[in-house]
């Protein structure tokens, strides 16, 4: 899917065209791997555009950032005010927003430190990642057998982009395979996650997600389903998952900011069935709340204007 330009980017303070957010050819993380990012999202409510969990999202690119010890050159505040700067540059009602703090040009060795650390914040309009029909209808996973690189290989606690090269190593199998998304087993043989996404199953009526320790990256929209759940007085649990827990769920679903909240129907070719009830209503109350059409939830509710 091409990108949708807009008309600005925000880079190391400053706003620049879009044709001209560039970076140079020996930056270090072009080789190696070496930044990090977040993913968000602004949504339309009636106050105008709203950016969701901004602070928390921008809590955790400072944690990935503190992991491979890269000083951010902004405070989380002037990050915050940032995001809605290149928002409002934009016009946009509604957008993803890529913020990324990367190791620039300097510095070819692998140890990084005179590489300076440079700081973008990009938004574009991004429909459902999964597709509209996904989130309807559910979406066909495959695991991969790629296995989730773990916390002590490239630490899962990190949203670092060279990690990203595993997500794509499982993506790619399962889309040429005809698949939607593609789930990840770690070391063990327990389930981490999809690609770009958390995963929950439903059980006799409990809902049950990994935990952080099987690789799984602390989603945010996780975070915000599991205090949905606790809200609807729906059991949850983190529990270590084999694929055969996949294979015998009531209910299965994936989150994540670009994803949202999307069913699955089916797991390597076993029906897990049509979208259920507690997958239903979890994601009813999720599209709710980040429109900001429930009070109770307004904090997590970062107002453009
Ligand atoms: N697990 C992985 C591996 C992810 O990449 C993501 C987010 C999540 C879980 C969900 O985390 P959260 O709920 O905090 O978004 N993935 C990015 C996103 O913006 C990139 C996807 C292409 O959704």
């Amino acid at each position: 899917m091409p990108i949708q330009e807009v008309e600005k980017i925000w880079m190391d303070g400053e706003l620049v065209d879009w044709a001209e957010a560039r970076v140079h050819l020996l930056s270090h993380s072009l080789h190696y791997g070496s930044g990090v990012f977040e993913g968000i999202r602004a949504y339309e409510t009636q106050r105008g555009a709203a950016v969701f969990r901004l602070g928390d999202h921008m809590k955790r690119l400072f944690r990935s950032a503190a992991i491979y010890r890269m000083p951010i050159p902004f405070s989380l505040e002037e990050m915050m005010e940032a995001t809605r700067v290149v928002i409002r540059a934009n016009g946009l009602k509604s957008c993803y927003i890529r913020p990324i703090a990367f190791r620039g040009y300097g510095e070819m060795g692998l140890h990084p430190m005179a590489a300076p650390v440079n700081v973008a914040i990009a938004v574009w309009p991004w429909g459902a990642y999964l597709g509209e029909e996904g989130i309807r209808n559910g979406v066909r996973a495959k695991v991969s057998s790629f296995r989730r690189n773990e916390a002590n290989t490239i630490p899962t606690a990190a949203k670092a982009t060279g990690q990203y090269l595993n997500s794509i190593l499982a993506k790619m199998e399962v889309t040429e395979a005809g698949y939607d998304e593609a789930i990840l087993l770690n070391m063990h043989g327990h389930v981490a996650d999809g690609a770009g996404e958390n995963i929950f199953v439903v059980r006799n009526g409990y809902l049950y997600t990994p935990p952080t320790s099987s690789g799984a990256l602390e989603g945010i929209t996780r975070d915000s389903v599991m205090r949905i759940a606790e809200e609807l007085e729906i059991p949850c649990r983190e529990k270590d998952l084999v694929r055969t827990d996949l294979y015998t769920a009531d209910e299965a679903f994936f989150t994540g900011t670009a994803a949202e909240v999307v069913p699955i129907r089916e797991v390597d070719d076993r029906p897990v069935g049509e979208p259920g009830p507690i997958t239903r209503s979890i994601q009813e109350k999720f599209f709710r709340i980040v429109r900001g059409e429930e009070k109770a939830y307004e904090q997590w509710l970062d107002y453009v204007d």
